[in-house]
């Protein structure tokens, strides 16, 4: 919306302009700085300003609806939030008939359903903070949207003074995309159940919705599959350039799947397959067409192993892997790669895709492949993802749903330019204005935005090794792959977005997220 903007411009040029101690009088709130509006990723659908602010202190209440253990699940989650720079522990209780003059309100009641499943309302009055949603997704968002309203040292972890202050508006809110995700490499090098919750948090920050964990690849195997112990025995025991890799237990896959859904995160697990599968052939000698096992292989090339196509052993195998998978996944999603099986004829790959389709099936969970997987007969429910040259045009005409990562926008382990130590650059440099500045349903002329279920950022890891590592790599590209997700494409602008970038940067800083401070940003 073109008044949002305006808006955002008007309030960043008053506060600046009130900072440096003159024109007070210009100041539509009461003479003191609020909290930045200046600062929102991604930007709302949209926002009107009004005169007041909103004051948080030590008591004031969050009310929740009755009934339901989620919606307290949220408001505490708020309050927890709050805690730590405000100092203050805010008391969280069902909404009463006649609630507290000053507070915050989170409910379904009134929720605009114009708003769709994960729209929201956010109105700040002086006296009250109101978050109207059709579900609690909706919910979820909004509390986002008010932490990011607050001043940056919101998200310090030790305790400032304030004052917590946010000025009167109106935000309605909606995302764009259904898919709003970031993709972790967790075969290449292995990260621990505790690194990826840190990850979920991030995310959650700006409003993405899936975490496509990449669980399986030649250098390692990280999930365990109770009847084919050895994939996690001997295929988990590797990693990309040496190390000792590891794997996560299924007690602990569904822990990480736990804490995402609390944080509308569904986990979207893929296994790679009919290639990439090294780790596989090495555990396991009767998975290979000759029936010798693989050397496990540490190094960085792709495209060489397959699974032996020709014998049923291999789709016993894949339907035992679906089949536990599918009891610690609860979305409907699998996602069996399908990419770079540079070893096999088309016929031969198109027979595998069509076979592991239907077991997936059979498990009543629906089918994401890579773009390869298009050369296949598709059921109509499978999903593309898009990567490199695109996608068939035969299947983009018979209704296929595509996620969108292409490599030279969204590859997170692409290095920012020739000085970047980590990374690869197959797919060309990718700058944190490169990742922002394109629209996903003008990237293919073949390709219509009716056909794109959303955009996803994958962050391969032959290179990266730690969390730190994780974190310079994807801030601050995430949060405008984020944004491409979430906002209306005519709202989104390279000079503008940098500038709420710039004030996000304070907020990184403060919850201590290891970003590139790339000179296309003025930071502050
Ligand atoms: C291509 S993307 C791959 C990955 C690599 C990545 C490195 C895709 C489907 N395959 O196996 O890790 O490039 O950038």
């Amino acid at each position: 919306m073109k008044t949002t903007f305006r808006v955002l411009y008007m309030i960043g040029f008053l506060v600046s302009v009130h900072k440096n101690g003159n024109a007070e009088n210009s100041l539509p709130i009461n003479n003191t700085p609020p909290g930045n509006i200046n600062s929102l990723i991604p930007v709302p659908l949209s926002l009107q300003i009004d005169t007041g602010y909103f004051s948080l202190s030590a008591s004031t209440p969050i009310y929740v609806d009755p009934g339901t253990k989620e919606a307290l699940t949220f408001g505490v989650y708020l309050e927890q939030k709050l805690m730590p720079a405000t100092g203050f522990y805010l008391n969280v209780s069902t909404l009463p008939i006649q609630p507290t003059a000053h507070c915050i309100i989170l409910t379904k009641t009134g929720a605009d359903s114009s708003l769709g499943e994960e729209g929201y309302t956010l109105i700040i009055k002086s006296d009250r903070v109101t978050i109207t949603a059709l579900n609690s997704t909706g919910i979820f968002y909004g509390i986002q949207t008010l932490r990011q309203l607050l001043p940056a040292l919101i998200e310090s972890s030790a305790h400032q003074s304030g004052p917590w202050e946010i000025p009167d508006l109106t935000i309605r809110d909606k995302p764009r995309f259904a898919w709003r995700g970031l993709m972790i490499d967790v075969a290449r090098h292995f990260f621990a159940v505790k690194d990826i919750k840190h990850i979920i948090d991030e995310m959650a920050y700006y409003k993405l919705n899936r975490l496509h964990l990449h669980l399986t690849d030649d250098q390692g195997w990280r999930i365990a599959i109770n009847s084919w112990p050895d994939l996690t025995s001997i295929g988990g025991s590797t990693q990309t350039i040496g190390g000792s890799g590891g794997y996560y237990s299924q007690e602990q896959y569904a822990d990480i799947v736990e804490y995402a859904q609390s944080r509308n995160i569904m986990i979207v697990p893929e296994i790679d397959m009919p290639g990439h599968t090294n780790a596989a052939l090495a555990s396991y000698s009767d998975l290979n067409e000759d029936s010798k096992a693989r050397l496990p292989y540490t190094g960085m090339d792709v495209g060489f192993s397959s699974l032996a196509i020709n014998k049923e052993i291999s789709y016993a195998f894949v339907d035992s892997v679906v089949r536990e998978l599918t009891s610690i996944t609860p979305g409907p999603f699998i996602h069996l790669g399908g990419d770079e099986a540079h070893t096999l004829s088309d016929s031969d790959y198109v027979k595998f895709i069509q076979r592991v389709q239907s077991i997936v099936q059979s498990y009543h969970k629906q089918l994401i492949g890579w773009e390869e997987i298009a050369k296949a007969t598709l059921l109509p429910s499978s999903i593309i993802q898009l990567w490199n040259t695109g996608v068939k045009q035969s299947a983009i005409e018979h209704g296929a749903k595509i996620i969108m990562s292409p490599a030279s926008k969204t590859y997170l382990d692409m290095k920012y330019n020739s000085q970047t130590s980590l990374g690869q650059d197959w797919a060309g440099f990718i700058t944190v204005k490169d990742a922002y500045d394109w629209d996903p349903a003008k990237l293919f002329d073949t390709l219509p935005e009716k056909s794109i279920l959303g955009i996803e950022a994958p962050l391969w890891t032959e290179t990266i090794t730690s969390i730190s590592e994780i974190e310079f790599m994807i801030f601050p590209r995430l949060p405008g792959i984020a944004e491409i997700g979430w906002s209306p494409q005519e709202d989104r602008h390279w000079d503008e977005y940098s500038e709420r970038l710039a004030e996000q940067g304070q907020r990184l800083t403060l919850m201590g997220i290891n970003f590139y401070k790339s000179n296309q940003v003025n930071w502050k």
